[in-house]
């Protein structure tokens, strides 16, 4: 099927921005399968989204190797393998670029091309796009796939400008930096720092790790994969997917259904060890007992386990001090191989900057407020995102009546499902406010197959827009803050409410009910002729 009117290189179908595990899918799925005429962009200069800007040392995905891939493709699952339980930057990198081109997608995907505007024409119900190289393009259908953890925070440092040294940010690591035998500064310790610390200080001359919060991190079980596990998994696979697809967090286990506080001290303990063995942060917050992210004495029997393994872990008891997190545990959960134990090697150097704030960044390194001058080579900024709303706020991205979005997501960033905004008519989003929070391959593919089918309705139906209502995006926002007052999300700091940039509204982003609930709810929108949107 076929819409544009006029069939000139700048006018398609669709148009399609970021080309991660989004926009990829998107593209095939609209262009291979609806055989609608479509292009995408990407602002970097290769595919893979995340997995080609983050090349820090460290980077790797958290969730395990077998479910952090596509599912949509039975050849593709059998065909890709993985030797570790976690994959490594280069390899997700690898996978995605083998997608690509197994499905012919490079020749629509412009890369080096960031779309700077994108307006609703509603004379002619067609988006207009402007692109950092000057051109125009216009399409019926808009979708974005821009990352919701794809905008670089960079924290206005004193001095930071003025660093002699080298300078990055862990999304935009450039692709020939190297740190062996560097001393090197972190700020930062989320699950990129951390990632980075294990890394780095193996391979730098000094790493001095400048934390701003201790962190809760379980041990990830990295190591080898048996090829006859992955055989085993291989042959198991439609079950293993059907298993995520209806679970919570789409991490591979069984979440589990045992509240902690209903079985003895001594058992917790047993449960929390067999976890903190078997490694995962994910598997150690849901698949130990059922209320760790909603019950705060459940939550609070799991802190003091992770902190008793700090105490055990660390030899020198200041540095195990400064290390320990006494809040709730509730941000997202980490894991590594081998943090705390990075910090007993002779070249790591942990300052705790609620103690010794930085004063300012110097030529030379970091100035602490007692007065240490911390001599660098390379300081890394390990600060994180300005999560889910951040790429859209940086486009001038135009709704009805050439209102920018952030009047639309003035008291903060709203959708309908995660995937749609109101006054953004024929606009689609991967991974848009308030989507489903879990291992984000499966979720993504939910949206991109649900985008598709609801673009292929309005196609058939001759409808020429498709937008949510307004009364549809408040009832799915009240629900997604509903969901979240339940868990202990919203009570400590973190990207996940928008908390850790500077003057951003603390806002429900997520939908916190589970890409199993999630599923149900676009099935149910679907099943009721797309109960919600309004068709014109
Ligand atoms: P992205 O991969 O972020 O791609 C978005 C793309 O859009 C980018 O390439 C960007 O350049 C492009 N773009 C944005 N705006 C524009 C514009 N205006 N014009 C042109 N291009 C634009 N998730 C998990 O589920 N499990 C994990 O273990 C995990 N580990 C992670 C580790 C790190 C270090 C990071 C940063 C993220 C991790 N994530 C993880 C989240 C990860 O982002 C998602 O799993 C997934 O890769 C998102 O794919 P995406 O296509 O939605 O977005
Ligand atoms: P996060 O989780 O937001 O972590 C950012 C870290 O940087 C965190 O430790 C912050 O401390 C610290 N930070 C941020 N700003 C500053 C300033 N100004 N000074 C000192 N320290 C600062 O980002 P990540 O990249 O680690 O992870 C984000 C997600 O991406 C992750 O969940 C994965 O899915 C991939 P804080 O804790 O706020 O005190």
């Amino acid at each position: 099927m076929t819409m544009t009117d006029r069939s000139t290189p700048t006018d398609y179908d669709a148009i399609v921005i970021g080309a991660g595990f989004g926009g990829i899918y998107m593209l095939h799925k609209l262009r291979n399968e609806l055989g609608l005429r479509v292009r995408g962009f990407e602002k970097g200069g290769g595919v893979g989204g995340t997995w080609y800007f983050n090349r820090y040392p460290g980077a790797k995905s958290d969730t395990e190797s077998f479910v952090y891939r596509y599912s949509f493709d039975r050849d593709l699952l059998q065909e890709w393998d993985w030797t570790t339980r976690y994959l490594n930057q280069r390899e997700i990198e690898k996978y995605l670029n083998h997608v690509v081109d197994r499905f012919d997608l490079r020749r629509d995907i412009q890369l080096n091309t960031e779309v700077t505007g994108a307006a609703f024409d509603e004379a002619r119900n067609r988006w207009q796009l402007r692109t950092s190289r000057g051109e125009a393009f216009t399409s019926r259908y808009l979708v974005t796939a821009l990352g919701l953890l794809a905008k670089t925070n960079m924290p206005d440092i004193p001095g930071r400008d003025g660093f002699a040294g080298t300078l990055v940010h862990t999304n935009a690591w450039p692709h020939d930096l190297d740190i062996t035998g560097k001393r090197v500064g972190v700020i930062g310790t989320g699950s990129t720092g951390t990632q980075f610390i294990v890394a780095a200080a193996r391979i730098a001359a000094h790493l001095t790790v400048f934390q701003r919060s201790p962190q809760y991190c379980v041990p990830s079980g990295n190591g080898p994969v048996d090829p006859a596990e992955v055989v085993e998994v291989k042959r198991n696979f439609d079950a293993i997917w059907q298993q995520a697809r209806k679970s919570v967090v789409a991490f591979g286990f069984e979440e589990s259904g045992v509240p902690a506080m209903s079985v003895s001290e001594e058992e917790r303990r047993r449960v929390f060890q067999e976890n903190w063995d078997k490694g995962n942060g994910f598997r150690f917050m849901f698949g130990t007992f059922c209320d760790i992210a909603t019950d705060p004495e459940a939550n609070a029997a799991a802190a003091a386990f992770i902190r008793s393994k700090i105490a055990e872990i660390v030899h020198d008891p200041e540095t195990a001090r400064k290390l320990m997190p006494t809040g709730l545990y509730a941000k997202r959960p980490l894991c590594n191989e081998g943090y705390y134990e990075t910090f007993n090697r002779d070249n790591v150097t942990l300052v705790a900057l609620s103690e010794a704030p930085i004063e300012t960044i110097t030529p030379a390194g970091v100035r602490t407020a007692d007065g240490v001058e911390h001599t660098l080579d390379v300081l890394v900024f390990a600060t994180g995102f300005d999560a889910v709303d951040g790429n859209y706020r940086s486009m001038d991205l135009r709704g009805r009546g050439g209102r920018h979005i952030d009047a639309w997501w003035k008291s903060g960033p709203a959708s309908y499902l995660g995937l749609s905004a109101h006054g953004f008519p024929n606009m689609f989003m991967i991974l848009g406010p308030n989507g489903p929070f879990t291992n984000l391959p499966p979720s993504i593919e939910t949206q991109v197959e649900w985008i598709a089918d609801a673009i292929g309705h309005a196609v058939r139906t001759g409808a020429v827009t498709v937008e949510p209502s307004r009364e549809a995006q408040e009832g799915w926002t009240r629900t997604c803050e509903e969901i979240a007052d339940m868990t202990l999300f919203p009570k400590v700091e973190s990207w996940i409410f928008g908390a850790n940039i500077p003057g951003k509204k603390n806002k429900v982003m997520f939908y916190m009910a589970g890409i199993g609930a999630y599923r149900q709810q676009l099935d149910a929108v679907r099943a009721e002729g797309y109960r919600g949107f309004v068709f014109g």
